[in-house]
C-alpha cells in the first residue's frame, strides 16, 4: 500500500530518494520544473542525460517513459525524468499522461526507492488544466503496482495544490 501526501513547495528543497523531473524528450533542459531541477541539482545531472542521450536515446526520450540518472546535489539518490505530453483539445493525451506516473514508478522500483516525489506533470509549459492534471496523477499512483511505499506530490503553488487535495 502505497502512502499518498501533497505539499505545496519547491521540489528541489525536497528530500525522497527519487525526484521526479518533468523534463523533455531532448533530456537536454528547459524551464519550469526542468529547469530548476539543473540549476539546484548541478552539473552532475546534465552530464548524466547527454550521456544517456549519446547511449540509449539518440532520438530522445519517448512522451510517457521515465529514465533515471543521478540527483547531483539535490537531497535525493536519483532524478527519474519523464516526458509528459503536451496538452491537446484535438486528441485525449491521458494515456500518455498516466504513462508518466506508471512509468516513474516502475523506473522507481527498479532502482529499490521507497520514497518518491513527483510534480504536476504536464501542467505548466505543456498546458495540461491542473484538475484533470491532478486526477489523472493520484487515479494512476492508487491503482499502481509498486514497492514505492511513500508518493509525496509537490505542488509549486496553493491553486496546484488544492487541486490535488481535491483528488483524496
Ligand atoms: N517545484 C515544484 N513544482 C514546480 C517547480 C518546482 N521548483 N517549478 C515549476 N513547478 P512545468 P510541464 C510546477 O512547466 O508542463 C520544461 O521546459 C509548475 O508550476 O515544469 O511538464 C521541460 O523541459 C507546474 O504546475 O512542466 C519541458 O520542455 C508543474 O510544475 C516542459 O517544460 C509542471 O510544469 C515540460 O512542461
Amino acid at each position: 500500500m502505497t502512502t499518498i501526501k501533497f505539499v505545496q513547495g519547491d521540489i528541489t528543497r525536497q528530500t525522497a530518494d527519487a525526484i521526479v523531473n518533468a523534463a523533455n524528450s531532448s533530456l537536454l533542459g528547459g524551464g519550469g520544473v526542468d529547469g530548476a531541477i539543473l540549476r539546484r541539482g548541478g552539473p552532475a545531472i546534465l552530464e548524466a542525460c547527454r550521456k544517456l542521450r549519446a547511449s540509449h536515446y539518440g532520438k530522445g526520450l519517448r512522451t510517457g517513459q521515465a529514465v533515471a540518472t543521478t540527483a547531483g546535489e539535490l537531497d535525493a539518490q536519483w532524478v527519474i525524468h519523464t516526458v509528459g505530453p503536451v496538452h491537446s483539445r484535438e486528441e485525449d493525451r491521458s494515456d500518455q499522461l498516466a504513462s508518466c506516473y506508471r512509468e516513474s514508478l516502475r523506473v522507481a522500483d527498479e532502482l529499490g526507492a521507497r520514497t518518491v516525489a513527483f510534480p504536476a506533470v504536464s501542467a505548466g509549459i505543456y498546458g495540461w488544466p491542473m484538475d484533470d492534471a491532478a486526477r489523472i496523477a493520484v487515479a494512476t499512483v492508487r491503482a499502481a503496482q509498486t514497492s514505492v511505499e511513500e508518493v509525496t506530490f509537490v505542488l509549486f503553488d496553493e491553486a496546484a495544490y488544492e487541486a490535488f487535495g481535491r483528488q483524496l
